[in-house]
């Protein structure tokens, strides 16, 4: 049997990046909603992303997106990060909001396209080095909508051309993850679909390039746990975009949609060593708030995980193996579910107090003010919305 003291040493040491653009205003094509207290600038972001690690203790790292996180001086940004008892992590390079971009940028028909995207991620590299952060992560928007709108092939050779450049530029202390996504904005084809084109891409570039795996980007019915084992079995799963999906990419809080895929997931990921001391493997959030308070959203979402690594880390692995290898089908199903609904929040709620927090930090943010009290201060300026 293991115990809640058995599981404490890999969850404390758990941590999961949370993302700037989670605490703008966000929306669908139809409406972005205001929220009062909504950051203007990305200090207020990162501020609020210090918010969410006061109370829980998860969330010590906050992911960039630039341009939307552009400032004069990152340096300054890292600095004001430090203050508030968090630190920049992950760059995001974006190439897909600009006039210049609309029939594709690492993979685009055109050295000259091909040549300012190459360009920003370059910059982004450089922004990198300055603030000390890790990884470039890179998402495109590349593909068609039409059969024969674009040749597919000389597309991918085009895509690793670029990647090469920039993988080239990356230092020793940094790494290229490269995310893929089935459809949208492209929807006849995209140029990173899927976890092989992902994984092909990466491996030609070399150690430091792996694949990044968002939990929503995948077809309805997808056996994402599968992935998850595959990517760790190779050793290029570099990082997680967790969020959760009804129909698309919904960008939802993370174990709200389905809580049993992300247990099943989270269990891959023991089961692979994505949890140990070393692992290669980077947690983030990637998600949305259209409609909710963004600050106790990304609370929710970083307790989400927490409670179900709590609950994947109760699998009793002996047992389970030794029911698997008697074939003892509804016993191995029966280990894995006993953990899948095992209660771990009121033993979770006493450990976080013994380790000085709040047993129930939802409640405590809530109770805090903090939400009156940003709405009250932050007046005048343009609040920001999830792409700017
Ligand atoms: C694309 C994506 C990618 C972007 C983010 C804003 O759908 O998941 O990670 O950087 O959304
Ligand atoms: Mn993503
Ligand atoms: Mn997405």
């Amino acid at each position: 049997m293991t115990t809640f003291a058995d599981i404490a040493p890999a969850l404390e040491r758990q941590a999961i990046e949370l993302p700037s653009w989670a605490f703008g205003n966000s929306g669908t094509r139809f409406k972005v909603f205001t929220t009062p207290g909504t950051p203007r600038t990305p200090e207020e972001k990162i501020a609020d992303a210090a918010k969410v690690n006061e109370y829980t203790a998860l969330a010590p790292t906050v992911a960039l997106h630039i341009p939307w996180d552009m400032v004069d001086d990152f340096a300054a940004l890292s600095r004001f990060a430090e203050d508030h008892n968090v630190k920049l992590g992950t760059v995001n390079s974006n190439t897909f909001q600009d006039d210049v971009y609309k029939f594709g940028s690492l993979a685009h028909s055109d050295p000259a396209v091909r040549r300012k995207a190459i360009d920003h991620h370059l910059k982004c590299l450089e922004i990198m080095t300055e603030i000390g952060s890790r990884d470039l992560k890179i998402w495109l928007a590349d593909g068609t909508n039409y059969p024969g709108q674009d040749d597919l092939r000389a597309r991918q050779d085009h895509l690793a051309e670029s990647l090469q450049e920039i993988y080239s530029q990356v230092s020793e202390t940094q790494r290229l993850v490269l995310e893929y996504k089935f459809f949208e904005p492209a929807f006849y084809h995209t140029d990173v679909p899927d976890w092989g084109t992902s994984f092909a891409q990466v491996s030609a570039l070399g150690d430091r390039a792996y694949t990044c795996l968002d939990t929503g980007h995948h077809a309805p019915g997808t056996n994402i746990e599968f992935i998850v084992m595959q990517l760790l079995r190779l050793g290029k799963l570099g990082s997680f975009d967790f969020n959760s999906r009804f129909y698309a990419d919904d960008d939802l809080i993370v174990g709200a949609a389905d809580p049993f895929q992300l247990f099943r997931i989270i269990v891959e990921v023991i089961r692979g060593g994505g949890l140990e001391v070393d692992s290669p493997v980077q947690f983030m959030l990637d998600q949305c708030h259209n409609v909710e308070d963004k600050i106790p959203g990304q609370i929710r979402s970083v307790l989400n995980v927490q409670e179900m690594t709590a609950r994947a880390l109760l699998v009793d692995r002996p047992a389970l193996t030794a029911a698997q290898e008697a074939h003892d089908v509804l016993g191995a199903n029966g280990i894995l579910m006993d953990a899948f609904y095992t209660d771990v929040r009121p033993a979770l709620a006493s450990w976080r107090e013994e380790r000085g927090l709040p047993a129930d930090p939802m409640a405590a943010y809530l109770a805090s003010g903090n939400q009156s009290k940003i709405a009250a201060e932050r007046v005048g300026g343009t609040q920001l919305s999830w792409s700017a």
